[in-house]
């Protein structure tokens, strides 16, 4: 690489991918050979954290670098619901965009569209364009919600004008000529466990109500390849130009319905499909950067949004097949996708740039959150006071420069509770709820009306509670959660 050029910067970010679900993080059932290479030629991080259970506060900090509770619309948002990014808000892309580079998602967004009340036929106002990036190719929201159609920039794609789309998230369905999970069982492919009896699309019940659209509407088996054709077009057209691109594959989130040149590829069920899937989509794509002579150019990233879950609404024995294989996809953690345990929010974080990063595993805390400042720094972008409140610079521990990364790491379960961890203790504040078990999902939540405190370096799995032995800690602890709390927005 000339040494004038800025690299590129690629974060390939999964969707509910486990502490345990790659090869190179241990897992037993499963094989990611392309994974497993990026992690080998980087630095595979033991302590890489998301700052939420659930997808969009996580994806909401990875690109603000705030926490997800300074904003009170951050949660698991449904399809229709309006962009949760100010449109003056400061983000990750748009750090990118000050030092000169071209910005683009593709992938899952999540993060909400419009301003309330979209009409999905017209062009659509708060789009990822108006959050920093210059292109942007997505779904809505995830692959378990109407609408199931693609957005390229402001326009839902293949948009037909005589079969207009409409979306509800009423919880009786206003459209009686669609078919619904309830009343037409009959054509389910997948029969769903918990929720998803709504619209029925591509013979799969989904959360929310969905008319019109036929040409618009994805093929669930297509997925993988489009995206990773749109990410390979941007690409390929930047390549004389420095480039970010946030590359959201949807995998192995539900509904699992992987391209059929996967189905049984993996022994493990289609769980294990489609993890073998997005190892292949991650290949392909590191071959191509490869065959445009760029690879070395370019800083590949690749984390989870949050932790695993194998019943998440559908009945596809991901359950089943995990036992008879003994794979477990939180690794040694307890808890996940959910969950107030480190499964929650513990993911997998690689970080690879070839002939630059001297190959190791780092115990370096590291949170998406401080991506902005990291980056920022790198690239020289001043932060300015406003925004980015939580983020902190961790580029050194990111470039393997050193093995210390931020002083604590904090994260919020679905239900808004936090562990905060510091060094080897795990700290669980407590909740006004006992529920510790989430039955429909088979998640260990961890929720107590008593304070959980856990000796990480021999207890990884949060099994031995030894709040009472350390009283004192357990205050320090709970009293830095509500000072971050309260801390303001502004950076100092
Ligand atoms: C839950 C859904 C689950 C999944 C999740 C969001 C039900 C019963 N469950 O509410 O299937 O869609 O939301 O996942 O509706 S996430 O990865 O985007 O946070
Ligand atoms: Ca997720």
């Amino acid at each position: 690489m000339s040494n004038n050029k800025k690299p590129n910067v690629v974060i390939l970010y999964v969707d509910d991918l486990g502490y345990g679900d790659l090869s190179c993080y241990g897992g037993v059932g499963v094989a990611t050979p392309n994974l497993d290479a990026l992690a080998e030629g980087g630095i595979r991080f033991e302590d890489g954290y998301s700052t939420s259970a659930v997808c969009t506060p996580a994806r909401y900090s990875l690109l603000t670098g705030e926490y997800p509770f300074r904003n009170a619309g951050t949660h698991i948002l449904p399809g229709d619901a309006a962009c949760i990014i100010r449109a003056d808000q400061p983000t990750l892309p748009k750090i990118f965009k000050q030092a000169g580079y071209h910005t683009a998602v593709v992938g899952k967004w999540h993060l909400g569209l419009g301003q309330n009340d979209i009409d999905w036929n017209k062009d659509i106002s708060m789009t990822p364009n108006d959050a920093g990036f210059d292109y942007s190719f997505i779904f809505p929201a995830t692959a378990d919600r109407v609408p199931c159609v693609y957005l390229k920039n402001r326009r839902v794609e293949n948009l037909d004008p005589n079969d207009p789309i409409e979306v509800s998230y009423a919880d009786e369905c206003p459209f009686d000529d669609i078919p619904t999970a309830t009343r037409n069982p009959e054509m389910l492919r997948m029969p769903y466990s918990h929720g998803h009896d709504q619209s029925i699309v591509n013979g799969v019940g989904r959360l929310g109500y969905m008319r019109g659209g036929k040409k618009a509407t994805w093929r669930d088996e297509d997925l993988a390849d489009t995206f990773l054709g749109e990410a390979k077009n941007f690409v390929r057209e930047n390549k004389d130009e420095p480039f970010f691109l946030y590359y959201a594959l949807h995998q192995p989130h539900v509904p699992r319905l992987p391209n059929e040149r996967f189905a049984g590829a993996s022994g493990l069920g289609v769980r294990g499909d489609v993890i073998a899937e997005m190892d292949d989509c991650v290949g392909r794509f590191v071959d191509y950067l490869e065959e445009l002579g760029i690879r070395e150019d370019t800083i590949i990233l690749f984390s989870s949004d949050n932790g695993p879950v194998l019943d998440d609404g559908y009945q596809d024995w991901a359950e089943m097949y995990n036992r008879k294989a003994g794979h477990r996809p939180a690794g040694p953690l307890r808890g996940g996708k959910y969950s107030q345990f480190e499964g929650g929010a513990r993911v997998p974080f690689i970080v690879n740039w070839k002939g630059r990063i001297k190959p190791a595993s780092s115990h370096a805390l590291i949170s998406q959150v401080d991506l902005c400042a990291s980056f920022a720094k790198m690239l020289d972008v001043p932060l300015g006071s406003e925004g980015f409140a939580d983020s902190e610079d961790v580029l050194d521990a990111l470039m393997g420069r050193s093995t210390h990364g931020r002083d604590e790491i904090l994260a919020e379960a679905l239900n808004k509770s936090h562990f905060l961890r510091v060094d080897k203790w795990t700290y669980m504040q407590p909740c006004d709820t006992d529920e510790n078990y989430f039955y429909t999902t088979n998640t260990d939540l961890g929720h107590s009306r008593d304070p959980q405190l856990y000796n990480m370096s021999y207890d990884i799995g949060q099994r031995e509670n030894v709040a009472n032995r350390h009283m004192d800690l357990v205050k320090k602890m709970d009293a830095r959660i509500e000072e971050i709390k309260r801390s303001t927005r502004t950076r100092k």
